[in-house]
């Protein structure tokens, strides 16, 4: 499956936390989120994804939208919670791993993403 959409995120995320600090680039994170999601819902669904792409000029195949929905969808609702989102785009971006731990593990999460 070509993943250059992510590629292209792993390559951003390291200069935006140098940037930003921790807490902005995780401020930027729920901007991305805010505007993904279905404002509805609340949530990240495959067509909210697949609409505001379209809408932000990002040209995305259907199935790396699944793929992203699949990867983060952590609790089985098809769609991405803010948690979520923050989950899979630090699993997206190994270099950060390195850092500071923000996330543990796909049943317990750091206060700070909450
Ligand atoms: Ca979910």
């Amino acid at each position: 499956m070509d993943l250059d959409f992510y590629m292209d995120f792993e390559d951003y995320f390291p200069s935006m936390v140098a940037s930003l600090g921790a807490e902005g680039f995780i401020g930027e994170l729920y901007n991305g989120f805010h505007l993904l999601m279905d404002a509805n819902k609340g949530l990240i669904t495959f067509e909210s994804l697949k609409m505001n792409c379209f809408m932000l000029g990002l040209e995305v195949r259907d199935e790396e939208l699944v793929y992203m929905l699949m990867e983060g969808d952590l609790d089985g609702d098809g769609a991405l919670n803010q948690m979520e989102f923050c989950i899979l785009m630090f699993r997206l971006s190994p270099c950060l791993m390195d850092g500071p731990k923000i996330y543990t593990t796909h049943q317990g999460v750091d206060p700070m993403l909450m």
